[in-house]
């Protein structure tokens, strides 16, 4: 009997989805096996589920990691260490091919990298390299440890991680003091919830689950949004306005519950600051000033503000769109502000929801040994700004190293993005488990292994599980982890420090050895015991008990605001782009893909129409001669694509938003809308602003 006629049945295996998603789903993995030529087996998973028992995620994913079967196991995957052809230039707009590159060892990968980095280092300095990574995976150890560490030990200039959710960490700090809010697990104890600037049928889906549950017992559910989107047909309200104008919403609505005596006087005397200055502030918001900046009827404002100011438990669900603005830090933190004056933290399923990401408090020094950067005040680039990064650094980045991104497809003013990645003289290398875009520019490629294939540790920005992840399958070809890869790498530069010797188990150790009072309990061996456990938050959260502002109150007056020269009072900034294109564009995430992830698999692409669209109001359509089905072209100073127009009244006749990361395509063209998109920081954190983005239309070709 040889070992391929032992039946070894599937097994189930608990694993942890790693994407950038706040659901952070408890999975349950089929793992069968399959024959290999040699005669032995090897293990493949067959199916990708949710693990029925976690308390938050039941046994329910959505459908893009249901197809992580055929990701992990794809053709498609980069298997061996790649090195570009010396015939085959860079990037020149193309797709990138296997064909680019030839196959090279490990060794030999290592030993280039290594020397051309003493080399750089040598002439230029450590600074003239920049690592860029953001979350591709959200594993704690393959995000945020050893990477961290080889760049710090080796002196390289910094990346300020700012593309997600940094205007709005920064603008609800102001008033709450931490990116702590809700348990979302209390939604169902809430009775009006209002999901504002968040399409939680796409990207939350968990939140929809408990949000109904909410609903059977009698809670409306009401969504504020720039377009009416899955979410806003799902609810039982929905109200478009114009992009960029939810502040002023939300003082119109302010205006309205002191107005109207429907404030909550003694919460507010007793946890809140600044209530008189912000009583005084917000007269000037009168519902008809308020409608002729947002767009919405008086009608509407006055229902919003009376249904909020008579209705509790209520939540606010806010979502990471409204602050891709120029003024998105002080959405937020002007959003954050309305639940005092209701008086709603403290009441189970009450307050507001942004995100949780705080409670989680990972030991990060010891993670990402910050003290071993030679330079602490080395130079630090704005994520967003990679294009300058590369085209007009003084001195020069010489090196980019890229992993757990794809900048190429992820990051606002591309063109200007692909023109650095096309300097022959930048060294690229990327590391990820696919050719993608960014590829397509790297002298090296290698390749990184799936969560699926090592030891992680994974926080949720939204629930209250730690969870541990363990590996299913074996690396598959030669493929390595970033922590894998981060350690050869330090091996390769001479790093004799003892933490790049570490193991993926030390790095958990490490990690949950914080003084952190909510992962108490939360060891190694009880994560691998139990899979999953609930962070020591205190019963309905942080609020108002402990509000860890600078004054202990919620601050609708912030000194610290005032100090940076911002308002120091919840106020509406208009957007800032230049006049001379008329329409906004709204460039979100799709249902299918996750930002880039997921975006190359046909099966996903054919689910979500198989061409990117431009959503755009009947009036618009009929001032421009566009019809559904027709080819548009979108352009503004930084650059311009081709789409199919969809005629619908789902959006304000100002506003034309696109859904999905989509490539740039041989046969359809230049569709990618990051190539519109500006790269200028918003008004908090450094944040993004790809939202804020102005275009005009060219005429439409006929279908
Ligand atoms: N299916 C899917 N799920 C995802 C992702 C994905 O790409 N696809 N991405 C993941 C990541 S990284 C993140 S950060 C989250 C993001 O998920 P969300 O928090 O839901 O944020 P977005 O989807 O970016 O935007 C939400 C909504 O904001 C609206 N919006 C834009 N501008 C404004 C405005 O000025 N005011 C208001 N009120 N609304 C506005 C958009 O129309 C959109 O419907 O989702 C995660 N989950
Ligand atoms: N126009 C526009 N642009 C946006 C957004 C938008 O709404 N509109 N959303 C923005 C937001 S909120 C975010 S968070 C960013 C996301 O930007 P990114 O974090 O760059 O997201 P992804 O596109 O998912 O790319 C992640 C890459 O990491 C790779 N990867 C996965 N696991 C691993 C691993 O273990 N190791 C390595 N080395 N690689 C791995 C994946 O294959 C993928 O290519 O995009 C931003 N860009
Ligand atoms: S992408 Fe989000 S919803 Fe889908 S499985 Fe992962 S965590 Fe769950
Ligand atoms: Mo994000």
């Amino acid at each position: 009997m040889t070992t391929s006629d032992i039946k070894v049945g599937p097994r189930q295996q608990r694993s942890v989805c790693p994407l950038d998603c706040p659901d952070a789903c408890a999975l349950q993995v089929t793992v069968d096996s399959e024959p290999s030529a040699d005669g032995t087996s090897s293990p493949v998973i067959t199916r990708v589920g949710g693990h029925p028992d976690h308390p938050v995620t039941r046994g329910a994913i959505c459908h893009k990691v249901q197809r992580f079967p055929q990701r992990v196991h794809s053709p498609e995957r980069v298997l061996t260490p790649l090195r570009r052809r010396s015939d085959r230039p860079k990037g020149l707009g193309q797709r990138p091919a296997f064909d680019d590159f030839e196959p090279i060892s490990w060794a030999e990968a290592c030993r280039d990298i290594g020397q051309r980095f003493r080399d750089i280092i040598r002439t230029h300095g450590a600074e003239a390299i920049l690592p860029y990574s953001f979350y591709g995976n959200m594993g704690v150890l393959n995000s945020e440890s050893m990477d961290r560490r080889f760049f710090n030990r080796l002196g390289a200039s910094k990346l300020a991680r700012t593309i997600c959710n940094s205007a709005a960490a920064e603008g609800y700090a102001h008033t709450m003091g931490a990116t702590a809010g809700v348990d979302p697990e209390d939604t169902p104890h809430a009775r009006l919830i209002i999901i504002w600037g968040c399409n939680i049928v796409s990207t939350n889906m968990h939140q929809v689950m408990l949000a109904n549950e909410a609903r059977q017992q009698g809670a409306r559910i009401v969504c504020i949004d720039v377009h009416h989107n899955r979410t806003a047909r799902w609810a039982d309200e929905s109200h478009i306005l114009r992009p960029g104008t939810d502040a002023a919403l939300a003082l119109g609505m302010m205006h309205i519950l002191f107005r109207d005596g429907l404030t909550d006087d003694a919460f507010l005397r007793e946890h809140a600051l600044g209530v008189d200055a912000l009583r005084a502030e917000v007269q000037q918001w009168t519902p008809e000033h308020t409608a002729a900046v947002t767009g919405l009827e008086v009608s509407a404002i006055e229902h919003l503000a009376h249904l909020y100011g008579t209705t509790s438990p209520s939540l606010l669900r806010i979502g990471n769109g409204l602050q891709h603005h120029d003024n998105g830090g002080m959405i937020i933190r002007t959003l954050s502000c309305l639940p005092a004056l209701t008086g709603q933290w403290g009441r189970r399923g009450g307050g507001a929801l942004k995100g949780n990401g705080w409670y989680a408090q990972f030991n990060a020094q010891a993670l990402r040994r910050p003290d071993l950067h030679p330079s602490p005040e080395a130079r630090t680039f704005n994520m967003n700004e990679l294009g300058a990064a590369l085209l007009a650094a003084d001195p020069p980045v010489q090196a980019l190293f890229v992993y757990n991104s794809n900048p190429v497809q992820v990051t606002p003013d591309q063109s200007r993005v692909r023109a650095g990645l096309q300097r022959d003289d930048l060294f690229t290398v990327v590391h990820d488990l696919f050719l993608t875009d960014t590829c397509g520019y790297a002298d090296i490629v290698l390749p990184a292994t799936s969560h699926f294939e090592n030891l992680d540790l994974y926080k949720s920005y939204w629930h209250l599980y730690v969870q541990l992840s363990e590996p299913v399958l074996p690396p598959q070809g030669e493929a390595r982890s970033n922590v894998q890869l981060f350690r050869d790498l330090a091996a390769e530069m001479g790093f004799t420090d003892p933490c790049f010797q570490d193991t993926e188990e030390d790095l958990v150790r490490q990690a949950l050895d914080s003084p952190s009072p909510y992962l108490q309990g939360i060891t190694l061996e009880s994560l691998r015991t139990h899979g999953w456990q609930r962070l020591k938050v205190p019963d309905i959260g942080l609020y108002p008990q402990h509000i860890p502002t600078a004054s202990g109150r919620i601050e609708l007056y912030s000194q610290r605001l005032a100090d940076l020269g911002l308002p120091p009072l919840p106020a509406h900034t208009p957007l800032q782009e230049p006049e001379g294109h008329p329409y906004w564009l709204i460039t979100a995430p799709n249902h299918r893909f996750l930002n880039s992830t997921c975006a190359e698999d046909e099966k996903l692409q054919r689910l979500e129409g198989n061409t990117p669209t431009v959503i755009m109001h009947p009036d618009t359509a009929a001032r421009e001669g566009i019809a559904t089905g027709d080819r548009v072209g979108l352009f503004n100073e930084r650059g311009s694509v081709e789409l199919t127009a969809k005629v619908a009244a789902e959006v304000l006749p100002e506003t034309l938003v696109t859904l999905g990361l989509w490539r740039d395509s041989p046969e359809q063209g230049l569709q990618a809308v990051n190539h519109l998109t500006p790269s200028r920081p918003a008004d908090m954190g450094g944040g993004a602003t790809f939202f804020s983005t102005r275009v005009s239309l060219r005429p439409a070709t006929a279908a």
